[in-house]
């Protein structure tokens, strides 16, 4: 039976997948061969477009049994599980897969494609991802959290999977949202924060059912359910004395805890663990290695075929401020490196693309070249904490794609490193536009296309963002949304924290300027400036020896301010103002320069989207304009405090006397 396609809650925009995205593929014959379940979903879809858009499905029939314009085709191919060819000659598009997500992923392929799908004769061409897992993760709490909300960094509203304190009756919109990431090559999911409070630790046990209808909401598009879970549940949960990794006690209660939740999901994608981090249990306190850790875990999903996604984000969050040979970005080299080889085959280490966390401008993480023997998955903020917090328009793809096509080792980037996987942390909601900002869409869709292949121009996954979600757009609307989107990370970058120095934020929700919010806090996050100068000193020579972490050629790259990238700049070394920068200019006068430009682009953005009105519809039109509003207030805020501390600090004018306070 073919599965019904999910019917979208009144008023919640449908994203890049509204109606008019599958005019191509309706009208069409089409011929469907196969079973299973995801077959059924394919089904659904072909005719929910013949519906809409006329032409007919037939299931099982031979090829040659009568003209179809459309073949999708699974069967014994050489194929992985979530590959497809696609192929058209005398008039027949064809797709073949082995796998039931490759021929989801295919038949997604050519409603990319649009009428190009159905139009020439191509020869075979076979489309594989590049990863095997490209994941989400969702920083949900069940119950709303005192201090962070339902969810955890989260600028879209609500959770869309827990209300009132438990699972959502209604999961026609989860339904909906695995749709859209199978459409974007997304296929697992984390459903609650990696920060497990007590409610949500339940989730492992007596509230496993609650998981479990989730699971089958999100499975019919191909995404597999995963769940944090806290490394004290044998106590939390199990009473037990400990959570000694080493304890057979300990292991015994993981065991059956796991194969319970495997007798409630079958497919079940396996545990997220923040451990030893900003609070969360770990290991640490029984005297044991996150290896020993993260393997208890390991051990007990692998009968399954489950993996542990291990967080790598470990640092003492607890710094004090004087103690200058502490260096936070120092941490998850220091603390993983010794383990590498150590880690259990179902364990996949998790770490985040910079040393320190998600700022709009840091290096790669060295930790990603550096542990050959182990299986790391890397993660990115989908959700904007720290870049504007969907209330700014900040396109992420050219930053992303920057981190992936980056050469962290001798011959592979970090997209070829990252053997584990991409994951990301979700920027979703329920709000009716999922993100809040409709513009912030982008960056969900750009992240799940680059999952699949790391090295995609993020130009072209834009155009492909545009043209589904805008299916009729004129010239004049596409050049408009690459216009403001294409360098919205650069503009964001310009008006907030200068030359990879990050965390000028204000501490807790972290949203506006603070230029010493986080200077004397006990978070590792400083930047020293004084009357003469900036900069983290973070070479071997003189610094904290971070720069050494990395190979050749960075570690000497980056250990000199002579061949030291502009843009990174302060976050190796500490410098003069009057330091002059590879672009000609001081360091001072980059700050003021770039703080005036970034609210010029700012204004300028917001002047194309208003010419876009009559374009695009007018809720969505009112929603980005509202925004804009906003995010200007905030880039002339971001610019004077910024401007005006580094004068002050400094004393030196600006080389063309605009007006700093
Ligand atoms: C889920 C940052 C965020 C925290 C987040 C943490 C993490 O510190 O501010 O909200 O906690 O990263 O990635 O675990």
């Amino acid at each position: 039976m073919p599965l019904p396609v999910p019917v979208l809650p009144e008023g919640v925009d449908p994203a890049w997948l509204p109606p008019a995205a599958f005019r191509s593929v309706g009208g069409r014959r089409t011929l469907i061969r196969g079973s299973g379940p995801l077959v059924e979903t394919v089904h659904g879809e072909v005719a929910d477009a013949c519906r809409r858009f006329g032409g007919r499905v037939v299931r099982g029939a031979e090829p040659g049994d009568g003209a179809y314009d459309l073949v999708l085709d699974l069967g014994v191919h050489d194929l992985g599980d979530e590959d497809y060819t696609v192929a058209r000659e005398g008039g027949t598009t064809t797709v073949t897969a082995f796998g039931g997500r490759g021929l989801l992923y295919g038949l997604f392929h050519l409603v990319r494609l649009g009428e190009a799908a159905f139009s020439g004769a191509w020869t075979p061409k076979t489309h594989r991802p590049a990863l095997t897992l490209r994941m989400l993760d969702h920083w949900d709490n069940v119950a709303v959290h005192p201090v962070m909300g339902q969810v955890e960094r989260g600028y879209a509203g609500g959770s869309l999977f827990w209300e009132d304190g438990r699972a959502r009756d209604e999961l026609d919109r989860v339904r909906a949202y695995g749709r859209l990431l199978a459409a974007c090559g997304i296929n697992a999911l984390s459903v609650n924060n990696v920060n497990v409070h007590a409610t949500e630790a339940r989730l492992l046990t007596d509230r496993l059912d609650e998981v479990a209808a989730i699971a089958g909401a999100l499975r019919p598009y191909g995404v597999r359910t995963h769940l944090s879970v806290s490394f004290a549940s044998p106590v939390m949960l199990g009473g037990l004395p400990t959570a000694d990794p080493l304890d057979e006690a300990v292991r015994g209660w993981w065991a059956e805890a796991t194969r319970r939740v495997y007798e409630a999901i079958p497919d079940f994608g396996g545990y997220v663990v923040k451990a030893d981090s900003e609070g969360q249990p770990g290991p640490f306190a029984y005297g044991r290695s996150h290896a020993e850790g993260a393997n208890l875990l390991a051990a007990a999903l692998e009968p399954f075929g489950g993996t542990v996604h291990w967080r790598a984000f470990v640092y003492d969050h607890r710094q004090d401020w004087r103690d200058r040979t502490t260096d936070r970005a120092r941490a998850a080299y220091d603390h993983f490196v010794p383990l590498d080889g150590e880690f259990a085959d179902h364990a996949v280490l998790q770490v985040k693309h910079g040393p320190m966390d998600f700022q709009v401008r840091e290096p790669v993480s060295p930790l990603i070249g550096a542990m050959p023997r182990t299986r790391l998955a890397v993660e990115l903020q989908v959700t904007q904490e720290y870049t504007g917090q969907q209330r700014h328009t900040c396109w992420l793809g050219p930053m992303w794609s920057e981190v992936l096509r980056f050469r962290i080792q001798q011959g592979s980037t970090v997209g070829e490193s990252a053997r584990g996987g991409l994951v990301a942390v979700s920027n979703v909601g329920d709000d009716p536009f999922w993100t809040g900002h409709p513009l912030a869409q982008a960056n969900l869709y750009t992240f799940g296309r680059l999952a699949w292949q790391p090295d995609a121009e993020p130009g072209a996954v834009l155009d492909e963002w545009i043209a589904l979600t805008f299916p009729d757009a004129p010239a004049r609307l596409a050049d408009g949304l690459h216009a403001v989107l294409d360098g919205s990370w650069r503009t964001y970058e310009k008006y907030t924290a200068p030359l990879g120095v990050g965390f000028m934020v204000q501490p807790g929700h972290h949203y506006g300027p603070s230029v010493e919010g986080y200077e004397y806090s006990p978070w590792g996050t400083y930047h020293f400036a004084d009357r003469d100068g900036i900069g983290v000193e973070r070479g071997v020579t003189g610094g904290t020896g971070f720069a050494g972490q990395y190979g050749t050629p960075w570690a000497e790259l980056y250990e000199s301010p002579k061949t030291c990238p502009d843009e990174l700049l302060l976050f190796f070394h500490h410098v003069p103002y009057g330091h002059v920068l590879k672009s000609g200019k001081t360091v001072v006068q980059h700050i003021y320069d770039t703080h005036f430009e970034g609210v010029e682009e700012v204004e300028e953005a917001r002047a194309v989207w208003a010419s876009l009105a009559g374009l695009v519809d007018p809720a969505r039109h009112a929603r980005v304009t509202e925004r804009y509003e906003e995010q200007l207030r905030s880039a002339r805020e971001w610019r004077d405090q910024v401007n005006s501390y580094f004068f002050r600090a400094s004393g030196v004018p600006d080389e063309r006397g605009r007006r700093i306070h």
